[in-house]
């Protein structure tokens, strides 16, 4: 059992309430903006509506959870782990890494053979990453953290290898302005992504910063890695659109 103050627990309700709001307002726009890109690439559009959806699902969920595992008890939080289910991130995750990858690979229009090539050898790799990091999510003991972190990290390294390897070979092709922009949002990926482990980590650093600092790291980079992330997927869209020749009708 933890002891929150009142601002230890409120900083991280209102940021459930920031991410689901976010996801909310994401899913509305990919379904509305869907229309303003040529019909080869809306495909990524959905697929950014979908990842929004099933983000802001959960987040209800977590933050019911939230609510059920905390009691206010002579002005503080009473916190229970127990009842705090922390498997709705991973199971958000399963579902919606390997959308965002499929995102970005589906918005550069390549052959159906090689988006599969390179799509199968990413979402093996995201399954592994999330699976072998699960066993180590707020463990008790520093050693297990470290251990499932490590082994996590290796996938995620090797699709950090693909994406400046053989999709870096893809981006170069596509080249001008396209390019540039899948550049982007590869470091965009990189910044966001690189954030899941460093807040994973925290609990080293102490039960209460981990506790509270988890919950606030994983919401910012959900917000930045799904919603910023589809949008950044959205201006491709529009770019690749407008080259394409596709022209929207204004009534
Ligand atoms: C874990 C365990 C520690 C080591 C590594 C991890 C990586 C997690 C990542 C998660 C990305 C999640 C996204 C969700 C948003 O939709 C599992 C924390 C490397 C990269 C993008």
């Amino acid at each position: 059992m933890e002891t929150l103050s009142l601002e230890q627990y409120g900083v991280v309700y209102n940021m459930f309430s920031f991410t689901i709001a976010s996801m909310l307002g994401a899913f509305a726009f990919f379904i509305l903006a869907r229309e303003r890109v040529a019909p080869k690439y809306r495909i990524s559009l959905i697929v950014s509506a979908i990842v929004v959806g099933i983000a802001g699902y959960h987040y209800f969920r977590i933050m019911g959870s939230w609510e059920h595992a905390t009691e206010y008890v002579n002005g503080a939080y009473s916190f229970n782990v127990d009842l705090f289910n922390d498997a709705y991130r991973y199971v958000d995750w399963l579902l919606t890494v390997p959308l965002l990858l499929a995102e970005l690979i589906l918005v550069m229009g390549l052959s159906r053979q090689k988006s599969e090539g390179l799509l199968t050898k990413l979402i093996i790799a995201a399954t592994a990453m999330i699976v072998l990091g699960y066993p180590g999510e707020g463990a008790a003991e520093a050693s297990s953290i470290i251990l499932w972190g490590v082994l996590s990290s290796i996938p995620f390294a090797y699709i950090l290898y693909i994406l400046w390897g053989e999709v870096g070979q893809v981006i170069d092709e596509q080249g001008g302005r396209v390019g540039l922009l899948l550049k982007n949002a590869r470091w965009l990926l990189l910044a966001t992504w690189g954030f899941y482990p460093i807040t994973y980590a925290l609990p080293l650093l102490g039960a209460d910063v981990g506790l509270i600092g988890m919950q606030i790291g994983y919401a910012i980079a959900d917000v930045l890695a799904k919603a910023g992330f589809g949008v950044l997927i959205y201006i491709i869209a529009r770019n690749k659109s407008d080259n394409d020749g596709y022209s929207l009708e204004i009534a």
